[in-house]
């Protein structure tokens, strides 16, 4: 009787605090109207001055960057060759999935372009970068080509990693990966600044990135701790793509500005679909964690177009309605070329070329990457490229007792 009165009781106090604390939703804000150049020089890397939109950014105990940003027509037409590339890489990646070609995981980030390609038009090769497996257009921009990432995919040993890392382990000069865990990046990367730091190289940067479903882990808050602490010169940074696999981000995160998630660390929310305001945000970070002002948490608002990963058709958590309007509204690559062409940077017929080029230029690198032999089906390849080469030790453990390989002898 008793626990039948209460039943009900309960329950409608339940629905009463679905009712008073809805979720809260949030949206990105891409309106490029605000933004503009005038007077743009004839030659192509002549610097000019152009005008972020009003909805670049949002501050957190931060100044907010200049909202305008020195550029070349060379430069944003590399921008928009960079992003087209990385979108066509993503898109051959999904075909040989689909043949399946490539086994195993496979994270793409088409949609996600602004943010890979726009941190790396703001840094240099002496910075470091760090992210999670959503890694591909990252590998790219710090050096990687399209034919040893897609080679890598393909298990070839000729891949940017020798085959041994697959999709989400790619590495480059400058970047760290690619990687796995969830969240795991996050320290790596303040250690990654620690070490510019004790090298008294503190105009290096490192850009540590992780997801909006990272963000809850306790690893991330512990490296943020440090971070300030030690005054690291690091910018943290959240892609939040709305989702962490299947979980929309007000349903994992109970603060879903994530840009204000370092508490004691200044932060900045980007739109993350304009490669403009990220390039803009990243070079003043840079210059803030350069000045010895310590570490930063942004917030890159961005959308990724796909499933969480390729065994994932990523309609069911969300509606197709949903992807229709960003891809039609704030798709980075549309966003850019709407104002290459209201600013005269360039002609509809160029950016065509452009979009030629890119295609070309990878379908070649991929028909090359797919030609690579496979790898020669030998235990042996399983115990290489453990160790930095040349750095082996006589022998290794192997999968059984009995097995143990010797290097340098077999
Ligand atoms: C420590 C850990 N927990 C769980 C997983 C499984 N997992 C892989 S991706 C993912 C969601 C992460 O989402 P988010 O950080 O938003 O990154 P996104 O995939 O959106 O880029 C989870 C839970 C994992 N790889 N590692
Ligand atoms: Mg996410």
């Amino acid at each position: 009787m008793l626990s039948r009165a209460v039943r009900p009781a309960r329950r409608a106090l339940l629905v009463r605090k679905q009712v008073a604390f809805p979720a809260i939703s949030r949206s990105v804000t891409t309106d490029a109207a605000s933004s503009h150049a005038e007077n743009l020089p004839e030659e192509d890397d002549k610097p000019f001055q152009v005008k972020l939109s009003d909805e670049s950014f949002e501050t957190y105990e931060l100044d907010p960057p200049p909202y305008t940003l020195d550029t070349t027509k060379k430069e944003l037409k590399k921008m928009y060759y960079d992003m087209v590339a990385v979108r066509r890489m993503e898109m051959a990646a999904d075909r040989l999935y689909k043949e399946k070609k490539i086994r195993g995981f496979c994270h793409l980030s088409t949609g996600q372009e602004a943010v890979a390609v726009g941190i790396e038009h703001a840094i240099t090769k002496e910075d470091s970068v760090i992210t999670a497996y959503r890694c591909h257009g990252f590998a790219f921009m710090r050096g990687g080509t399209v034919k040893s990432i897609i080679g890598e995919l393909l298990g070839r040993r000729e891949g940017i990693a020798y085959g041994k890392g697959g999709s989400m382990h790619m590495f480059a000069k400058g970047f760290y990966g690619g990687n796995g865990i969830v969240g795991a990046q996050v320290p790596v990367g303040a250690g990654l600044a620690f070490a510019h730091q004790y090298l008294g190289q503190n105009d290096k940067a490192t850009i540590a990135l992780y997801g909006d479903g990272a963000s809850n882990q306790g690893q991330v808050f512990e490296a943020f701790n440090m971070a300030k602490l030690w005054n690291l010169p690091i910018i943290f940074g959240c892609e939040n793509n709305k989702y962490g696999m299947g979980t929309a981000a007000a349903r994992s995160s109970a603060l879903t500005e994530y840009y204000k998630r370092g508490q004691y660390i200044p932060g900045l929310k980007v739109n993350g679909m304009d490669i403009l305001a990220v390039k803009a945000a990243v070079q003043y970070g840079k210059q803030y964690t350069s000045a010895g002002n310590g570490p930063l948490v942004y917030e890159y608002v961005t959308y990724r177009y796909g499933g969480h990963s390729m065994s994932d058709p990523g309609t069911t958590y969300r509606t197709r309605e949903e992807i229709q309007r960003m891809r039609s509204t704030n798709d980075p690559i549309a966003g850019l070329k709407q104002k290459l062409l209201e600013w005269d940077v360039t002609s509809e017929e160029e950016l065509k070329k452009i979009d030629k080029t890119a295609r070309e230029d990878v379908d070649k690198e991929v028909a090359e990457a797919e030609k690579m032999p496979a790898p020669d089906a030998t235990p042996k390849i399983l115990f290489e490229d453990i160790y930095v080469r040349g750095s082996e030790p006589a022998w290794l453990r192997g999968r059984t007792p009995d097995e143990t390989y010797y290097y340098g002898s077999n």
